[in-house]
């Protein structure tokens, strides 16, 4: 007697006619022959999934170029399928059920025809944590296989997991012609099942990852009392031994792995990495917020990415264990058959065949890798993996950092007074956009909680979830809000950024301690500059200065900025949220 997995899988074959379907085991064996199906049998438009690349120097590692218009996330065909469009809210695109899932089977029509269907069993989530998800997902491509055993626990423990349940968390996921007018991510949230069809992009088509994690379980998240946040997870362990956990929001390629892998300026500290994108946190039975990382890879931007800038990460990437490690949309060095982005440590290579595979010119003005090129790397390369990242029950969060990338306006950093006022600074984020998403890069949009793009259902009711779970909280963490991002008046960072962030870090977990005292200002709480380490920084003191700038008129614009975008929420916007607001205006047009 079938099982309802086996039935379902059975049911999607039907639809997408696959030549082949193959179960995997998660094995090392099987990667290696995935990889080597990738070199040899699969294609994308005629080019090889997987090249093999300098295994003395890049142990284990393949190169991947990916279809040329399938380079980052589509937000704009990316829907969230509840029954009712005000569930879904102004925040996502918004289809029927039915319809989709209608429009869904017809593009599917035959879409795995002359390829292997592969079901991948994974578990996002330590298998024994009470927080972990057993999970099926269907794809028709070797790359994205691949990438998943990287990027999740994947074996067939998920499949006895599921066993005779009708309950799991379901994906379905094909390449496609990759016809861009033909690309969707569709999620079910009731049926926890996300259908992809048209990218073989991570975001798109790694459906455990934001689809699941974050869009699907967000919702989850609402119904039974948690939130799933895209957000690091890091150990700060400090010269006295001690280690602080804290997580950290901030949009897409705005610096969440250069965070997560930090390597500190001071002396004395040490960062303990977690997750770099993805965070679950439950209110502990002790009343404090605790965290588990659901993935077990790292999914990172490459340009910028060197020893001086992300050390840690250089050495995961070059490490080499029997997890493949992929380059996707890097150049490639013809040479040494090395990849190679702007920003890497030494020289422009001379014979440089850039992104799109053709020979780089660099009089040409243009970059060799593509922006959001990345890495897929597995978190046990990381030497400084935190010992609990395995811990089933996470880690206990002292402080939640929400940021964004601001040429102006936003402080260095800001203490929230409260909960409920850290909510509201969560909620009035906003980013210049970047290279992740495919839209014009450098605008300004509101990105509360840098969650935008990823919170399954309307908005309104997440900032109402986000109050109540701190109403659940005995021991709350603290609310900061960070910004590596100011510009001088020639646009270039103020800031140091990355290592030097440890003394932000530093400042933020005396304040956890009740060490120093801070400055009161409408916003929240700000640093006095003597409490900053600045030791070892050559900045002038006009500079350190105006990294703490809080002009009252450009935060108005803020808050209205910020009213217009609660405006489209309506009535769902928690009433509590809007009189923080009312109240942060008020002390602003009194200063
Ligand atoms: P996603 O994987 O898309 O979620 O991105 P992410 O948030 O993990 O961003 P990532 O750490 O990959 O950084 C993206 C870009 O920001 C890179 O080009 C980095 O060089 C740059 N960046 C990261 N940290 C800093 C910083 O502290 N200061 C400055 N100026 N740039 C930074
Ligand atoms: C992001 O865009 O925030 C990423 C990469 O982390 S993706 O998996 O495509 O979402
Ligand atoms: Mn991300």
């Amino acid at each position: 007697m079938a099982t309802p997995l086996e039935r379902w899988v059975d049911k999607i074959a039907k639809i997408t006619k696959p030549d082949k379907i193959y179960w995997c085991d998660g094995s090392e064996e099987e990667a290696r022959r995935l990889v080597e199906i990738g070199i040899k049998e699969e294609k994308i438009v005629g080019t090889p999934i997987f090249r093999e690349l300098n295994q003395k120097t890049f142990p284990n590692s393949y190169y991947h170029r990916s279809h040329p218009t399938d380079v980052a996330r589509t937000e704009h065909l990316t829907f969230v399928c509840h029954p009712d469009k005000e569930t879904a809210g102004a925040n996502n695109n918004w289809m029927d059920p039915k319809e989709a899932k209608e429009k869904m089977t017809k593009l599917s029509d035959g879409c795995m025809r002359g390829r292997t269907m592969y079901v991948l069993p994974y578990m996002m989530g330590h298998p024994q944590s009470p927080y972990a998800k057993a999970c099926i997902q269907l794809t028709d491509v070797s790359y994205v296989a691949v990438s998943m055993r990287i990027m999740t626990r994947m074996s067939r423990y998920s499949i006895a997991k599921i066993g005779d349940s009708e309950n799991f968390v379901k994906g379905i996921h094909s390449v496609g012609d990759f016809d861009p007018e033909k690309r969707f991510v569709m999620h079910f949230p009731d049926e926890q099942l996300v259908w992809s069809i048209g990218s073989g992009y991570g975001g798109n088509a790694l459906l455990g990852k934001k689809c699941f994690s974050l869009r699907i379980a967000s919702w989850l998240g609402k119904q039974e009392g948690w939130i799933a946040e895209h957000m690091v997870i890091m150990g700060i362990q400090d010269p006295s031994g001690k280690t602080t956990y804290i997580t950290a929001a901030l949009p897409s390629a705005c610096g969440k792995t250069n965070l997560a892998m930090l390597e500190s300026a001071l002396p004395g500290y040490k960062i303990w990495t977690l997750g770099d994108d993805i965070a679950w946190l439950n209110v502990g039975s002790d009343g404090r917020l605790w965290a588990i990382n659901p993935e077990t890879g790292f999914f990172g931007v490459a340009p910028g990415t060197s020893m001086k800038t992300n050390p840690n990460m250089m050495r995961t990437l070059l490490k080499g264990t029997f997890f493949p490690t992929l380059f996707t949309n890097t150049a490639l060095n013809a040479d040494t058959n090395e990849p190679w982005w702007e920003g890497i440590d030494g020289e422009c290579p001379a014979n440089l065949i850039d992104w799109l595979g053709n020979k780089y010119d660099p009089a040409s003005g243009k970059k060799a890798a593509h922006p959001n090129s990345r890495f897929t790397v597995s978190v046990s390369q990381c030497p400084n993996l935190s010992k609990e990242f395995d811990n089933p029950r996470g880690v206990p969060i002292s402080a939640i950092l929400f940021g964004g990338r601001r040429a102006h306006v936003v402080p260095l950093v800001t203490e929230s007074k409260s909960w409920q006022q850290g909510v509201l600074l969560g909620a009035l984020m906003g980013s210049e956009t970047t290279a992740a998403a495919s839209h014009k890069e450098g605008v300004l949009r509101r990105d509360p909680m840098a969650m935008l793009p990823f919170c399954g259902y309307n908005m309104g009711d997440y900032f109402s979830h986000w109050l109540d779970i701190g109403r659940k909280m005995t021991r709350p963490p603290k609310i900061f809000s960070i910004n590596w991002f100011r510009t001088d008046d020639q646009g270039k960072f103020i800031w140091p950024g990355f290592g030097d962030n440890i003394r932000v870090f530093k400042w933020i977990i005396d304040r956890v301690n009740k060490n120093v005292d801070a400055r009161n200002t409408p916003i929240g709480y700000l640093p006095n500059i003597s409490d900053l380490d600045l030791k070892g920084l050559s900045m002038s003191k006009e500079n350190i200065e105006r990294l703490f700038i809080v002009k009252s008129d450009e935060w108005l614009k803020e808050a209205e900025a910020a009213e217009v975008f609660f405006g489209k929420f309506g009535s769902r916007i928690p009433k509590a949220l809007t009189e923080e607001l009312r109240s942060l205006k008020a002390k602003l047009q009194g200063c």
